[in-house]
């Protein structure tokens, strides 16, 4: 029975003794290895009592068997909804209760805490630890290693990631086996992947950079990966010679550059540079060129569409642009207002249409029809235009958030909680220029009349209920936020105020 996205990214690899994962200890998995161990865990998932169509939800650091989970999950034709590690469980019963998830796969360590959170959205609760050790596992363990494919068809549901809004709460991006498979199949022939490449993976699996863009496309052309935990900038120089691809944010690429072992020598083996899910300046494109000799290639996406642009890989990577829009994907630059098409090179709103393009946010039909043209073009909420050689560039985001080292900072959900904070009369958080992670959250607080807000103590309470990147690095206090003549909060003027704050 066919189910498109298992079939080409995983079962093309049944009984390949090829290398898939080298892990830093040394030890390597085949593909054979993998899909055995996905089958197992799919055989657990419908021990749990799950069927076709089912969320579920996990929160479990990067490893083997949280990858493996995904296969298991496309191969038992379940929704797949990876949640970050640093969320704090009032984040994750939002996910959980919203997603309808039948199952939560969490760290033994955070198991206890999340007891309360599966309990109240009526969700079965597993575990399953970095080694690969928990309930789940001990599920999979006698199990067998192959396992009949649910059928499903390319506009079946295949995961769920969550993405904040800029009001209310987050939104469920629901993602089709087409919608991942197609824009795999588009970025591993543009880039050229085969299965002779080594991918450095160092990003995180439970985002659209790391999961889809950087294993599918490894999955579907049957090359390996380095799989590594997370960034650690000496990891990477040391397994550098041996790979011949790296994808990252922008993070990576200027901590590679701040490192001084980070020559033109290490990256002899390698043949492309990827960079995406943030601006890079065009500062470090030339530095990076003229340390290495490499032009990093940026390419720009989004949860809701996976990749949209991308600089060529024949071809001039212009620096400070995302390049040009993928083959089976349409791009316009709207008036923000009027939605018509603007002439090339104005700024307007960037709207995409193509087969990468998700089906809607669950169960809100007004915010997906509110994003989702009835023609198919997604607003993606970014500014940007078209230039005079048709690269596209993106100028600012027509949406308020803050890209913190390739995370989604939304200031509402950060405000929301200042704003009820002892002597804060009201607050604003703002996205301030950082040398690390390109910017950062601040947070402006104005006092209420007669008190003073303790800072120490309103950012301990804020690490109890939001995930630590979202945490505003910086808090000052004044006496009034800035406004205009409409009473409207002028991020912007504070943005200015605030721009050195970490110099
Ligand atoms: C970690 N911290 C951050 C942070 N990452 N703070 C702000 N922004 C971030 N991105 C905080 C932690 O909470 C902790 O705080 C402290 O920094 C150290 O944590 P760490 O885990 O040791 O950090 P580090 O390993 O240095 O991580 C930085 C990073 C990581 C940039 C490598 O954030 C990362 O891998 N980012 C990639 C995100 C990503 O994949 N985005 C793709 C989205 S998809 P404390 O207070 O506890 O000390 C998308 C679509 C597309 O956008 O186009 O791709
Ligand atoms: P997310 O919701 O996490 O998928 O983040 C998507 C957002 O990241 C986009 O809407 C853009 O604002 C931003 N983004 C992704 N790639 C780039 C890039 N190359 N340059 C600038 N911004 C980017």
């Amino acid at each position: 029975m066919a189910n498109p996205l298992y079939d080409t990214l995983f079962g093309q690899h049944k009984g390949r003794d090829t290398t898939f994962l080298h892990l830093p200890d040394g030890s390597t998995l085949s593909h054979e290895a993998f899909l055995c161990r996905a089958a197992q865990l799919a055989h657990a998932l419908s021990e749990c009592g799950l069927t076709a169509g089912d969320r579920v939800a996990l929160q479990i650091n990067k490893s083997v068997d949280a990858l493996a989970l995904y296969g298991a999950c496309v191969q038992a034709g379940l929704v797949f909804l990876p949640l970050n590690p640093a969320y704090t469980p009032a984040e994750i019963e939002y996910f959980v209760t919203n997603s309808g998830a039948k199952l939560l796969v969490a760290d033994p360590a955070k198991a206890s805490s999340l007891v309360p959170v599966a309990t109240s959205a009526s969700a079965r609760l597993e575990t399953l630890d970095a080694a690969g050790n928990g309930s789940l596992s001990d599920l999979a363990a006698d199990k067998p290693t192959v396992f009949d494919t649910i059928a499903r068809d390319g506009e079946d549901l295949a995961a769920f990631l969550y993405t904040s809004g800029t009001t209310g709460r987050s939104k469920g991006a629901m993602l089709t086996q087409t919608n991942l498979l197609s824009n795999a199949q588009t970025l591993a022939r543009l880039w050229q992947f085969t299965n002779k490449d080594v991918l450095l993976h160092a990003l995180p699996i439970f985002h659209t950079h790391g999961l889809f863009v950087a294993t599918n496309v490894m999955l579907l052309t049957g090359g390996a990966m380095i799989f590594l935990p997370g960034l650690d900038v000496d990891q990477l120089i040391r397994f550098m010679p041996r790979a011949t691809t790296l994808m990252g944010v922008p993070t990576f690429y200027t901590r590679l550059l701040d490192h001084s072992e980070f020559t033109r020598d290490l990256t002899a083996n390698m043949r492309l540079f990827i960079s995406g899910s943030a601006p890079l300046l065009a500062e470090t494109h030339k530095t990076f060129e003229a340390r290495t000799g490499h032009r990093i290639l940026e390419r720009y996406g989004m949860t809701e569409t996976n990749m949209n642009t991308s600089n060529p890989y024949d071809g001039l990577r212009r620096a400070g642009t995302v390049g040009f829009p993928l083959p089976d994907v349409e791009l316009k630059i709207t008036d923000p207002k009027t939605g018509a098409t603007l002439p090339q090179g104005e700024v307007g709103v960037i709207e995409v249409r193509g087969p990468n393009v998700f089906k809607g946010y669950w169960q809100m039909p007004d915010k997906t029809s509110a994003e989702l043209r009835s023609d198919g073009y997604f607003i993606t909420g970014d500014l940007g235009l078209i230039d005079d050689a048709g690269y596209v560039q993106i100028i600012g985001r027509g949406k308020d958030l803050i890209i913190s080292g390739g995370y989604n900072i939304y200031p509402k959900e950060v405000e929301t909680l200042l704003d009820e904070q002892p002597n804060v009369l009201e607050s604003a958080v703002i996205g301030v220029s950082h040398d690390d992670l390109g910017e950062a959250p601040v947070a402006v607080l104005a006092r209420s009349k007669g008190g003073e807000p303790d800072v120490e103590t309103i950012l301990a309470t804020l690490a109890t209920q939001l995930a630590r990147f979202k945490c505003p690095r910086k808090c000052v206090v004044v006496d009034a936020l800035p406004r205009n003549t409409m009473g409207k909060v002028q991020k912007n003027i504070m943005r200015e105020t605030y721009a050195d704050i970490f110099k």
